[in-house]
């Protein structure tokens, strides 16, 4: 496909970026629409969980793609923003996050950005907004475990420059969303970069919790976890990166 032209809205306030996209979405605005905003009112996270940071702190923006893909494949649209994200962190200021399973970038257990993903319509296409927080200069809640592109590398990153690095690095990727070779590349990029592979993981899903070796990530984004002898494979849920003693059954 051509290269995408972005439209780019900023907002000193909005309640949250991601619903405003949504509603232009909806009314039929073309894939690469942007909006960002200095402060979101009403952030918001998965399952109606906040997404908190002080008015210009954070780069706090949503992004509008119309891929030509199913709705179970998704997560790679979560992974293709979550990369384009950190690759652009990695050339402005040297930090090089991993990403944690479904939706994190993290420095070592500390949040540094959030993803989230929003299917608005599967009309002709899929119409998907991506929203992304990004701690510049102030991390997370206080408890939260989380961190700051300035706390880890002394650099002072803008929103606008970041945004315009992310862009730059999700429109390297865009096309490989709509073809199976890109889509295969872009899937061994997210699993070379996803810390939770290897690793005992805790998942929290909606009514239970399991404990298992992360083992792969199948084609959907599904995360497929050794339980014991099982294989179970999980489609959402927040993950615990577990340390040797809290992998031991108790
Ligand atoms: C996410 O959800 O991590 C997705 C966050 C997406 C935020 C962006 S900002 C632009 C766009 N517009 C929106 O309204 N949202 C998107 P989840 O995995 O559910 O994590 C949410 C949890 O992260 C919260 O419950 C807190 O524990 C934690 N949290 C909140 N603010 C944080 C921050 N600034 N840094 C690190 N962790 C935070």
């Amino acid at each position: 496909m051509s290269s995408i032209v972005w439209r780019i809205e900023h907002f000193n306030v909005i309640d949250s970026t991601n619903t405003w996209v949504a509603k232009r979405a909806l009314e039929g605005a073309p894939e690469g629409l942007v909006a960002f905003a200095d402060f979101q009112s009403a952030g918001r996270g998965r399952l109606d969980r906040q997404w908190e940071s002080p008015p210009g702190a954070s780069l706090l923006c949503s992004i509008l793609l119309r891929p030509d893909l199913a709705p179970d494949q998704l997560q790679l649209v979560v992974a293709c923003v979550a990369l384009a994200a950190r690759a652009a962190l990695v050339r402005l200021s040297g930090v090089r996050p991993a990403l944690k399973w479904p939706n994190d970038l993290i420095v070592g257990d500390a949040k540094i950005a959030g993803l989230l993903a929003e299917i608005v319509s599967v009309d002709e296409r899929l119409a998907v907004v991506v929203g992304i927080g990004v701690n510049l200069t102030h991390e997370g809640p206080a408890n939260v475990v989380s961190t700051s592109v300035r706390a880890e590398s002394g650099v002072t990153i803008t929103p606008p420059a970041l945004l315009d690095i992310l862009l730059d690095e999700l429109e390297a990727r865009r096309a490989s969303l709509d073809s199976a070779d890109g889509q295969a590349s872009l899937r061994d990029e997210y699993r070379r970069s996803l810390v939770t592979l290897g690793q005992m993981v805790r998942v929290e899903r909606t009514n239970d919790a399991i404990v298992g070796l992360a083992k792969s990530v199948d084609e959907f984004g599904q995360l497929i976890v050794l339980v014991d002898e099982d294989e179970v494979s999980v489609t959402v849920g927040d993950v615990v990166h577990l340390r040797a003693h809290e992998a031991e059954p108790s």
